[in-house]
């Protein structure tokens, strides 16, 4: 295909089709930045009451820079991955402290912030300051591949997925080339049942040629994620109950729970539920009633999350610094993950009393 052909036909098509979203056609480079990385693993129609929120409570990379980590990770409640929260955080402290308040508009220092990967520096230095960056996301691998007609994302085929958006890169406007191509993958070159009728590049795709646009690239299976059964009990003193914040590291990072995890083979509920609350709290308290349960799904398991109630019992549990005792109309004060939502949902139904 002519390199015109490729790059007109593409970026004609998007100008005509593009949706319109509050993040698209902006040229604040804070708030692009913001939307790609709210943007990743997460639908657009997920992140934009998220990103329309966010930017009425923080306009600027100034406010994020000096707003307290744990309202941060409250907005962010409910959109998942909270390390993107935590590393958008950590890299606005970076521009303000390093870079006066101004991203870098150069691909070494912006790639070195925390939480930003090529994809995202390739987005960001392209669409806020129109530099020729190939963003190559999960669209646009099925895109160009359909076109080149590769049946796998071997490191040669990588290879050629990346000299050929080279080649064809809009050096004018390689914000709007980027975007037009991810754009097509979400709209028309799904990776089932693709609109080929209404696909600009079906008149030289390889794929179509082919007659199963699909098979290209053909989907690796993935194996199915373990799933556990998780027991967590909210333990009552009085009419206030106990919440601990997890630790920095690993998932869900700081955000608040209730003492718990996972069940053991061989283990009854309650037996899990008495062991874990002895092993992080230090205390015996005693099993109350069942709340519920709820299924959840991550990235990387499931789980069964049966929730509690239990009470303290004598055996005091000491508070300690990432932990508290809160009443129920206080739950929108702490980010909590998904699943304590589900729980909580449970609750506001059945009564908090026991
Ligand atoms: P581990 O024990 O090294 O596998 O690490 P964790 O802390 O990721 O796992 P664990 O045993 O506490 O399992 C609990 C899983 O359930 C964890 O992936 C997070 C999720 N979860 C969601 N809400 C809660 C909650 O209120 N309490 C607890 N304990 N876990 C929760």
């Amino acid at each position: 295909m002519q390199k015109n052909n490729f790059t007109l036909s593409i970026v004609t098509w998007y100008n005509k089709q593009k949706r319109i979203l509050p993040f698209r056609d902006i040229d604040d480079p804070y708030k692009i930045w913001l939307s790609e990385i709210m943007l990743q693993q997460t639908q657009i129609e997920t992140v934009i009451p998220f990103f329309l929120k966010w930017v009425s409570k923080y306009p600027t990379i100034k406010s994020v820079a000096n707003a307290d980590q744990e309202l941060l990770l409250k907005l962010w409640e409910g959109l998942g991955y909270y390390s993107r929260c935590r590393n958008f955080h950590k890299a606005t402290k970076i521009v303000v402290g390093k870079h006066g308040g101004v991203i870098p508009d150069n691909w070494l220092e912006f790639r070195a912030l925390p939480g930003v990967g090529d994809y995202t520096a390739a987005a960001v230095l392209s669409i806020a300051y129109n530099q020729p960056y190939i963003a190559i996301d999960g669209n646009v691998k099925r895109v160009i591949a359909r076109i080149l007609g590769l049946k796998n994302l071997s490191n040669r085929n990588m290879s050629r997925i990346k000299n050929y958006l080279t080649m064809n890169i809009l050096t004018d406007n390689p914000g709007d080339f980027n975007q037009s191509i991810m754009e097509l993958g979400a709209k028309i070159c799904s990776p089932r049942n693709p609109y080929c009728g209404k696909c600009p590049l079906s008149f030289n795709c390889r794929a179509f040629a082919m007659g199963v646009p699909e098979s290209y690239p053909l989907s690796i299976k993935k194996k199915k994620p373990p799933h556990y059964e998780i027991v967590a009990g909210l333990i009552w003193r009085e009419d206030r109950f106990y919440i601990q914040k997890r630790g920095d590291g690993g998932m869900l990072a700081g955000l608040w729970e209730f003492p718990g995890g996972k069940v053991e083979d061989g283990e009854s509920l309650t037996d899990a539920l008495r062991r874990e609350i002895k092993e992080e709290c230090g205390a015996k308290p005693k099993i109350l009633k069942k709340i519920g349960e709820i299924k959840h799904a991550y990235t990387h398991f499931s789980i069964t999350f049966h929730g509690f109630h239990c009470e303290e019992n004598g055996t005091t549990i000491r508070c300690q610094q990432n932990s508290k005792w809160i009443k129920p109309n206080q739950i929108d004060e702490f980010p909590f993950p998904k699943a304590n939502h589900k729980l909580f949902s449970i609750l506001e139904k059945q009564g908090w009393d026991v």
